[in-house]
């Protein structure tokens, strides 16, 4: 009788720890499992992998519909609108921006870990090695910071983005003025660019005091990264020695996520993120990605979309070419997009690849 006890414990034991560990491990694995969105990509839409991607606020509801409304009445698609926040969207806003689009809309949040400070940084070590004395525009907002480095290094790695090999990046208030004759995204795949862009500026130097020396000490650690040939001559007007701060303004992008998800991307937004300059300064996605797309990419791949009139406050593009002209219509110019920028990548298009632009 003892005996039989004896092995009815023992089995009973067994049982307990079996179902602990399916328990623990069940739990685990939910965890570590990233939620499957692959149905977001319809190939019955849209033959490219390509969504519209808006990082909004529930505020800005009345802009971002305008906005819709402009970019699908220039460019009327079938392509599905991702649409991220670092808190939940409200049930109006998601209704109002459904019924907004003429596809479909899917609303998304932000995990806490990619919309804060990295290891190490805290909320006193915001703004520590900006120059004093010289003005940064939103010095004061860490939603802010939060927001660069969202997009400068997690953004493409989203849950809801990753089906989706292009996107379009639009924000809330943005115009757009011209009718478009072509898929943008048709365009990128079918002449293999990267990187798309409209506008391109000079970047506050006190934004960004310290950021081309570490891009300098990058270079120098990571050469195998350094296309050739590259667009060091975009940033550059001394071979590298000085950055002349010319930046694609990232507001609009249309680009390739695989670029960004590649390994030479991911080491370079590292090797910048944990050298802190997106907090201690007020280091911009749009230098980011920018100084990437020139480093790393040969440059035909980068495109300046001449066809896509735009606005982003107090910046607007026009097109200035008789064939694009007839099909738009722009808005009184507050400040108009300058050459001198594009300058340098024209030229450099030119002699590489004979490309006018
Ligand atoms: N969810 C969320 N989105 C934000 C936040 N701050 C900015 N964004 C979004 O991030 C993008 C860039 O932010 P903006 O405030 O437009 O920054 P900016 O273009 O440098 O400055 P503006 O001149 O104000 O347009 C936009 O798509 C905003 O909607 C935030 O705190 N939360
Ligand atoms: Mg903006």
């Amino acid at each position: 009788m003892r005996k039989y006890k004896r092995v009815l414990l023992k089995v009973i034991n067994f049982i307990s720890i079996f179902i602990l560990c399916r328990f623990l491990f069940k739990k685990f694995y939910k965890n570590s499992k990233e939620a499957d969105y692959s149905y977001l990509y319809n190939k019955n839409e849209t033959d490219i992998k390509a969504c519209i991607f808006i990082l909004c606020q529930n505020k800005d509801q009345e802009k971002l519909i305008k906005t819709i409304h402009e970019l699908e009445d220039t460019f009327p698609h079938n392509y599905p609108y991702i649409l991220l926040n670092d808190v939940p969207f409200t049930e109006t806003f998601k209704t109002a921006i459904s019924s907004a689009v003429r596809t479909r809309a899917h609303f998304g949040l932000i995990d806490k870990k990619y919309w804060s400070f990295p290891k190490g940084i805290t909320k006193k070590d915001v703004g520590k090695n900006l120059i004093p004395g010289q003005f940064v525009l939103f010095n004061d907002r860490i939603s802010y910071r939060h927001m660069c480095r969202f997009e400068s290094g997690f953004f493409y790695n989203h849950p809801m983005l990753k089906p989706f090999d292009y996107y379009w990046r639009v924000e809330p208030g943005v115009g757009f003025h011209c009718k478009l004759q072509e898929d943008p995204f048709k365009f990128m795949r079918d002449n293999n660019k990267i990187y798309g862009y409209v506008i391109s500026l000079i970047e506050l130097k006190s934004t960004v005091p310290h950021l081309w020396e570490t891009v300098k000490e990058f270079m120098r650690k990571y050469p195998q990264y350094i296309a050739n040939p590259n667009s060091l001559d975009f940033l550059s007007h001394d071979n590298g020695k000085t950055w002349n701060l010319c930046h694609f303004w990232s507001n609009f992008e249309i680009a390739d996520m695989r670029f960004f998800r590649s390994e030479k991307y991911e080491t370079f937004f590292k090797f910048l993120d944990e050298k802190g300059g997106i907090y201690y300064e007020r280091w911009g996605d749009a230098p980011i990605h920018s100084i990437a797309a020139s480093l790393f990419l040969e440059p035909d791949k980068i495109h300046f979309f001449k066809n896509i009139g735009y606005t982003h406050w107090p910046v607007t593009y026009c097109p200035d070419d008789p064939l694009i002209t007839p099909h738009c219509q722009c808005p009184e110019i507050i400040d108009e997009a300058r050459d001198t920028c594009n300058r340098n990548l024209f030229r450099l298009q030119k002699k590489l690849y004979g490309i006018q632009n």
